[in-house]
């Protein structure tokens, strides 16, 4: 693994052991690591001539396969670094893209990768007949669409063109679900966060979801909706969502914007925070880039630190851009942990809320049910034209009492 280090050595070592962890992910093993201090990445090599050769002889010496740089190598330094070294060369994004390609289940999500992929290749073919072919199988040759790797730019235009029709109908599939569920008058919340901080396992606490929880990045990415029950009796809307990471391919960004996006109709965010990960700090900050160049800003957030029953948590995290936060355990926390944290979910649902009085006809009586269900009843009144209630209810829903 090689990278280069721009501003800060450190920075670029621990940009690394994850790179070692995206590498263990898509069952890769990493032979070790190299790290150079440059102004910026040599625009032929990515890394200096010097170093080059120093990697040959790593290569020999550690009997390593290939090569994974850092960043997102551009089609020229591809070229030149597979040439010069006779191996395979990969980069972070590859990597990603080949972890997503194996963890894709649903039509969409495999869908959405393809796209990615074919991007990537598309973007990457001139001068790259040598450096693509070399890579055999393996790592970075994954994909749900044709296994062998297509050359021709013009099929890959053609393909492009009709998995892009393809995925503006999976969004109005998906954007009709969204209103369906906004007609329930239910307040719905997204979690989001950091690869592996633990949000399907969150989500899979709070409600009955089965979903795969896993100790692999991006373990998680097709959207998923559940409905949670709280102890005052009434019901959330919880979606879990692909996990952010730092350096997130744009190309996966651009494939994946619509499921990406489910947060933008959330009411409110749950932000899931591995605290017992060193780097909770810059995930925090990469998680709330990320939302930002979705357009995602300005909703309450609670930020869960999670994992807090592990010896590593830091107790000293702070996240002044959340509402409120919580520590807990999903896994391991007991039953007064969750209560506390459905007590702040029912204090931020309820500012979420308008309070309103109506007199409900009794031909009517299913809306008392929902308001029941999706708000906070007051009190009710039984009189002769109807029910007469006082209630806290989503603002949406105000306006069909
Ligand atoms: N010790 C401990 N482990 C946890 C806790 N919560 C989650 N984990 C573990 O952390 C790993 C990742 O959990 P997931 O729920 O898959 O994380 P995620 O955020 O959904 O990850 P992606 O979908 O891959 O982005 C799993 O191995 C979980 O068992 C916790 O509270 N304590
Ligand atoms: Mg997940």
């Amino acid at each position: 693994m090689v990278a280069v280090a721009t501003e800060d050595v450190d920075a670029a070592w621990k940009s690394l052991d994850e790179l070692e962890e995206l590498l263990d992910t898509a069952g890769g093993v990493s032979a070790g690591g190299v790290v150079q201090s440059l102004p910026a990445p040599n625009p032929a090599t990515y890394v200096g001539s010097g170093k080059v050769e120093e990697l040959a002889q790593c290569l020999e010496l550690y009997e390593a396969e290939g090569v994974v740089c850092d960043d997102e190598l551009s089609p020229v330094q591809l070229k030149n670094l597979s040439d010069a070294l006779q191996c395979k060369v990969l980069d972070r994004t590859l990597l990603i893209l080949d972890i997503f390609a194996a963890h894709a289940k649903t039509r969409e999500g495999k869908v959405q990768v393809e796209m990615a992929q074919l991007k990537y290749r598309a973007s990457h073919l001139r001068g790259l007949g040598k450096a693509l072919s070399r890579l055999g199988g393996g790592i970075g040759t994954r994909g749900p669409g044709e296994t062998k790797l297509e050359t021709d730019r013009r099929a890959i235009g053609r393909r492009i063109a009709s998995l892009s029709r393809e995925i503006a109908d999976m969004k109005r599939v998906r954007e009709t679900g969204r209103k369906r569920r906004s007609g329930s008058a239910l307040l719905s919340a997204a979690i989001v966060g950091y690869t592996n901080a633990g949000k399907s396992t969150l989500l899979c606490r709070l409600t009955d979801a089965n979903v795969l929880a896993e100790d692999k990045l991006f373990a998680t990415l097709d959207p998923t909706t559940r409905v949670a029950a709280l102890p005052r009796g009434e019901q959330v809307l919880l979606t879990d969502t692909v996990g952010f990471i730092h350096k997130l391919p744009h190309q996966l960004v651009d494939a994946f914007r619509s499921t990406l996006e489910e947060a933008k109709y959330a009411d409110f965010l749950i932000h899931v925070v591995d605290c017992a990960d060193k780097e909770a700090q810059l995930h925090m900050d990469v998680v709330y880039r990320t939302l930002e160049e979705l357009g995602i800003s300005g909703k309450p957030v609670i930020t869960v630190f999670n994992k807090a029953d592990l010896a590593e948590a830091d107790r000293g995290l702070r996240d002044a851009r959340a509402e409120r936060t919580v520590w807990l355990s999903a896994k391991h926390g007991g039953r007064a942990e969750l209560l506390a944290f459905f007590g702040v979910l029912e204090e931020v649902m309820q500012e979420q809320r308008v309070y309103v009085e109506a007199l409900i006809p009794y031909a009517q009586m299913a809306k008392l049910a929902r308001v029941r269900e999706a708000g906070q009843l007051l009190s009710e009144e039984y009189t002769e034209e109807g029910v007469q209630i006082r209630a806290y209810v989503a603002r949406e829903m105000a306006g069909m009492i």
